[in-house]
């Protein structure tokens, strides 16, 4: 995977060198509030991959995104244990990391597994700003004090259900709504919230759902004064965004096909969409993240933050990075409690009655992981140390 460029902040100006003394990387099972519903399937709980690093009586802290399943992308809890653990633990275990920038050099000779190669990255981050008393947002290069945000609303049973959602998030102050989408839960989905909420801002998200087959149906689409349709086509068809986006009066934003910044590039050079979704673990980690952002800013296109149903830990990760300049729209980035009774970082994340969640300052994630509640729901723990490997619990 090509390594792009990254601010000085991650390089040139970096901490002494740190030795990782151990990886850990766990499964925490957490249920979520109730079932989340895409294009691709549905989920009731997720099972969370946390990368902790060790080094000099610290820990940074990491979390895999991938699913269960092979669905919104290749990668799954499984395939990333077994990268973690045969390729990418013992590479950070090979000597000493002073920058971000060095682990994506030495995970560069090996291919995709973007999400199992983000929660290392994700750690080493959190590791580093920690080592050097700086917030992670700091460290990236972060400039917000507060980050807005929007939700992700399911597929529902009935057009009611859905209603009664968007009202409710609405009410609390979230400032973008983004209805999930499919064939046969659309138009007539879109036009009901639309004649509800004139004003709100409305996005979709069919989660490659459609073919340019559809193009006269999503045409439909233009109707609603939407901010964006989210990934209409394949995550593969660059192409046929292009084409579709020719039609479009609104705005395609990519999410599953922009895989990290070649593809950006070359998504923003086909005019395949005219917005970007960030994901820390799609693109791969940091080193990615920050290069894409650098792009987006410089060819002046919006960028916002997905988000993955994170626990507080890639939750955490993912409010340092939306205070990054380019990131103007409001991000996928809920309250804890939107997903979960209870998180696994103590302060919980928490959304301003305006619809922003505040940016900490304290050193590394500036949340403190709640360790007992983390013992408590893991379901099994793998440790890594220098050219060794044990099996806990
Ligand atoms: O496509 O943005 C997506 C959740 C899981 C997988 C893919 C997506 C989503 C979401 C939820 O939309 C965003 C969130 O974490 O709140
Ligand atoms: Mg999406």
């Amino acid at each position: 995977m090509a390594v792009g460029k990254v601010p000085p902040d991650l390089g040139a100006r970096a901490p002494a060198a740190l030795e990782i003394e151990a990886v850990e990387v766990r499964r925490v099972r957490l249920p979520l509030q109730e079932p989340f519903e895409t294009s691709f399937g549905s989920v009731s709980s997720r099972l969370i991959v946390l990368v902790e690093l060790r080094s000099g009586g610290r820990s940074g802290w990491g979390e895999v995104v991938a699913g269960e399943e092979p669905r919104y992308s290749y990668e799954t809890v499984e395939t990333a244990g077994h990268v973690l653990r045969d390729y990418f633990a013992p590479a950070a275990l090979a000597g000493p990391l002073a920058t971000i920038e060095e682990l994506a050099v030495r995970l560069s000779g090996f291919r995709g597994h973007p999400m199992a190669r983000a929660g290392l990255e994700l750690a080493l981050a959190d590791l580093l700003a920690a080592a050097r008393g700086r917030p992670l947002s700091r460290f990236l290069g972060g400039v917000r004090e507060r980050i807005p945000v929007g939700v992700s609303l399911g597929i529902q049973r009935d057009v009611e259900a859905l209603l009664e959602r968007v009202d409710r998030y609405v009410n609390l102050g979230y400032q973008r709504i983004k209805l999930k989408i499919k064939p046969g839960w659309d138009l007539a989905v879109v036009a009901a919230v639309r004649r509800r909420h004139p004003d709100i801002r409305l996005s979709v998200d069919a989660n490659a759902a459609y073919t340019l087959a559809d193009r006269k149906h999503l045409k439909g689409l233009d109707a609603f004064r939407l901010l964006m349709i989210e990934q209409p086509l394949g995550d593969d068809d660059l192409l046929d965004h292009a084409e579709l986006q020719k039609e479009l009066e609104t705005p395609i934003c990519l999410d599953e096909s922009i895989t990290g910044l070649h593809a950006a590039r070359q998504a923003l050079d086909l005019g395949s969409c005219r917005i970007v979704n960030m994901k820390v673990g799609r693109v791969g980690g940091y080193s990615q993240a920050l290069a894409i952002h650098g792009l987006c800013v410089e060819r002046k296109v919006p960028l916002w933050c997905g988000g993955m149903l994170e626990s507080g830990i890639g939750r955490a990760h993912n409010i340092a990075l939306a205070s990054l300049p380019g990131f103007e729209l409001p991000g996928d980035i809920s309250a804890s409690r939107r997903y979960f009774a209870r998180d696994l970082i103590v302060p919980e994340v928490a959304v301003n009655p305006d619809g922003t969640i505040d940016v900490p300052r304290g050193p590394g994630l500036g949340f403190e992981v709640d360790r007992d509640f983390v013992a408590a729901r893991t379901e099994a723990v793998e440790r890594f140390v220098k050219r060794e490997r044990t099996a806990a619990s």
